[in-house]
């Protein structure tokens, strides 16, 4: 793995940026991959941003911080992608061409020429602000809400264990620059569209319980989906809700794509890890979270957790 200085001096040392994230992205996707792009541009550099697919609408005004910039891409640069299994169908055949990664997944499959990986980083965000002396972009008050969006959603507001002393001292500068937290915060943890409402009673009518309640597992189906009106990419935040219920230590939400597999969120209370369980399905993540994809619709993809479920020896005691 290089070093964050030399991967900032060897980005410095080209130009025409294409960067790249997950699809389905997050808070820390959009904000990681807006503010690198804005960083460049901000040092004269030719660069654009291709997430494959629309972003959800809260993170929306990011999009106006950077300019559109039109051009023949010669550098890939990814963000917050710890596999290119990951990118959003459009972009999958960029796979092998990606020159730079900056993560933070432990699970990062390292298939980039150059990496940056720093799993102790809250959010992919936490790197980026590293960088950015490094680039010699400085911080204004618009990258700084880029970077506030994804520590803020990759810590959960603050409340995930992966906070630390680090994270706050970075969000300490942040908001010297006049970034108003309140107002983002509201945008992002407390207004919700309707079709995010409809979407979460759905969530919540199909969770069931399983092993004395330490196992929670729901699912939203292709028709649910088109029923709301709403998006693949608008789904952010309910993975998170069956592993809220006391008691359970893996929540799972199973969600059908259209080409007739399933995306699998998985979330975990310690000390089981969600990276290790992801694994056995080929997937990966976080200590606490980690995804992967199943073939089958969401009834029969639940049936097939479950039964490895019912084999995991932390089960068993
Ligand atoms: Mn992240």
């Amino acid at each position: 793995m290089k070093s964050l200085s030399s991967i900032a001096r060897n980005i410095k040392d080209k130009d025409f940026f294409c960067i790249l994230t997950h699809n389905y992205p997050d808070g820390d996707a959009v904000g990681s991959a807006i503010g690198l792009c804005r960083a460049l541009q901000k040092i004269g550099k030719h660069a654009k941003v291709t997430f494959g697919c629309e972003i959800p609408e809260k993170f929306g005004f990011l999009t106006d911080y950077i300019f559109h910039d039109d051009f023949t891409p010669q550098n890939y640069i990814s963000v917050d992608l710890a596999d290119t299994d990951l990118l959003h169908e459009s972009v999958k055949n960029l796979s092998t061409s990606i020159d730079f990664c900056i993560d933070h997944h432990k699970s990062n499959k390292n298939y980039a020429k150059q990496s940056f990986i720093d799993i102790n980083s809250a959010a992919n965000c936490e790197i980026i602000f590293e960088i950015l002396n490094e680039l010699g972009s400085g911080l204004d008050k618009e990258l700084a809400e880029c970077l506030y969006v994804g520590i803020a959603t990759d810590t959960g507001g603050f409340m995930y264990t992966n906070v630390t002393a680090r994270t706050h001292k970075i969000v300490s500068q942040i908001l010297k620059t006049g970034v108003n937290s309140g107002k983002i915060n509201e945008k992002l943890f407390i207004l919700e569209s309707k079709k995010h409402f409809e979407l979460k009673k759905i969530i919540y009518n199909n969770l069931k319980f399983y092993f004395s309640g330490r196992l929670a597992i729901t699912h939203v189906t292709t028709d649910d989906m088109s029923k709301i009106g709403i998006s693949d990419c608008e789904l952010d935040g309910i993975a998170s809700i069956p592993i809220k219920i006391e008691g359970v230590e893996i929540g799972i939400t199973v969600r059908e794509k259209p080409n007739g597999m399933c995306k699998v969120s998985v979330r975990t209370r310690y000390p089981v890890d969600a990276d290790e369980f992801c694994k056995i399905f080929g997937g990966g993540g976080h200590a606490r979270a980690g995804g992967f994809n199943i073939i089958g619709t969401a009834l029969i993809s639940i049936e097939k957790i479950k039964k490895y479920v019912m084999n995991f020896t932390r089960w068993s005691k």
